[in-house]
Parts: C-alpha cells; sequence; structure tokens
C-alpha cells in the first residue's frame, strides 16, 4: 500500500460502472484511500460542491482538490502515482489507441446497452451491442496481442482494461434481470477470456460488486417484474 498521508477520498456510488473505474484503478495501484458512498437521491453537499457542474459519482478528492468524470480520474491517478504498475502505454500511438477505444466503450457500447435498459427497441439495441462487442473483440486482439492478452495491456490491466472492467457484472447482470444477449463466445473468444480474467483478478474483486447483489439492484431500480 501507499503510504497513508495520501489524502484520498473517492465519492462514490457501489452499482456505478463509472465509481467502479476510479475503484479499481485505485486498487491496482495500491493507493490507500477512503470511500465515501454517495445517496444519489439525497445528495451530499461535499459532492454538490466538488463536482457542480455535473453533480456525479465518482469524484476523487486528493488533498483538497477535486477530480470528476472517471476516465478523467484514472488518467490522474496514473499520472500521480505511475511507479508501480503504469497504466497508460508508453509509445504515443497506442495511448492513443486506448483513449480511442476508451471513447468507443462511452459512446458507442455504453449507448446501446443504455437503449437497451430503458428504449422500446430493445432487439435494435441488443444488435447493437453485439456488433460493439465484435468491434472490441478486435480491438483486444489487435492491442493484446502482443502478449495473447487477457488483457488490452497483455499480461496485466491497463486503462482500457479498467474502463471495460465494470461491464463484467453489468453485462451478466442485464443478461439476468432483463434478458439481454450477449455476443457468444464464438464471436468473441478474447473479450469472453478477458471477462473471465477480470472476474479472478483481486483488485477487480475489490472493486466490482457480486453479480448476484447487482441483479437485485436492477431489480428494484429499473422496476423489472420477476
Ligand atoms: N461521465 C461520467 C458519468 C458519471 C455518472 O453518470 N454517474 C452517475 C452514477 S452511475 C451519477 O452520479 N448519477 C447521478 C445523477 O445523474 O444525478 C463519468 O464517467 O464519471
Amino acid at each position: 500500500m501507499a503510504s497513508s498521508d495520501q489524502d484520498v477520498t473517492l465519492l462514490t456510488f457501489w452499482p456505478s460502472p463509472f465509481s467502479m473505474r476510479a475503484k479499481l484503478a485505485l486498487l491496482l495501484k495500491g493507493i490507500e484511500h477512503e470511500d465515501l458512498p454517495e445517496d444519489l437521491g439525497n445528495k451530499s453537499k461535499i459532492l454538490l460542491e466538488s463536482n457542480p457542474v455535473h453533480k456525479k459519482v465518482p469524484v476523487l478528492i486528493h488533498k483538497g482538490k477535486p477530480i470528476a468524470e472517471s476516465a478523467i480520474i484514472v488518467h490522474y491517478i496514473d499520472e500521480v502515482w505511475p511507479g508501480t504498475s503504469p497504466l497508460l502505454p508508453k509509445d504515443a500511438f497506442l495511448r492513443a489507441e486506448h483513449r480511442f477505444w476508451s471513447d468507443f466503450i462511452d459512446k458507442k457500447l455504453l449507448d446501446c446497452f443504455m437503449r437497451f435498459v430503458h428504449g422500446n427497441d430493445k432487439d435494435a439495441a441488443n444488435e447493437e451491442f453485439i456488433a460493439n462487442c465484435v468491434l472490441l473483440e478486435g480491438a483486444l486482439t489487435k492491442l493484446g496481442s502482443t502478449q495473447e492478452g487477457p488483457f488490452f495491456g497483455g499480461a496485466s490491466f491497463s486503462f482500457l482494461d479498467v474502463m471495460l472492467a465494470p461491464f463484467v457484472v453489468w453485462i451478466p447482470g442485464i443478461v439476468g434481470v432483463m434478458g439481454l444477449k450477449h455476443a457468444s463466445e464464438e464471436q468473441c473468444p478474447r473479450l469472453h477470456k478477458f471477462f473471465e480474467a477480470v472476474s479472478e483478478h483481486p483488485a477487480a474483486k475489490g472493486a466490482l460488486p457480486p453479480v448476484e447483489k447487482l441483479k437485485e439492484f436492477i431489480q428494484v431500480r429499473f422496476a423489472v417484474k420477476k
């Protein structure tokens, strides 16, 4: 563990995939921190003051300075604590690739995932979700290929792995409760290996909730009839 005088606090909400990213980056780096769970129905003063623009979690507060937005938080953590296990590649082109696919996850993958959850045309959203998984499979094969994975960073977690990791619990959660169809192992063999490797990783075990607990949350949050 890094020394306890780091003064790091994470404003968080356990089912939030964005909060999971920040938590995972902290655990991967071994940074001692305090979690401050938020009630998003009754946001705390500290959340409203530290993220006045979006009023969302996660917020990382480091030595009194707030940093918002999960991708920016993970970048920040990697820059401030580069030592132990760097998340972003050294090579500028590879770094750009990681940022490109991270943007893809937030703009394209998350978008059809949320349209499946909330929208009316679930079949179209599901089809798009599978097509996006296939695109990610291609990225994983290309980026992780030097060390044959299982991660985008090869044998160890990288920035992109942290950005995608929350889907390891959210996909089975939505599959189990709402009937989303996931891309098959034939379509996305490396992605399936990635999901398995993430679930078994000690830091991910600390940052991601159990799927069963998440399913209960999804049931209640999205009022899905049993
Ligand atoms: N783009 C943001 C998204 C954060 C986000 O949507 N957080 C949700 C929880 S999953 C939130 O705080 N929602 C509260 C609200 O919308 O009022 C990130 O990457 O951190």
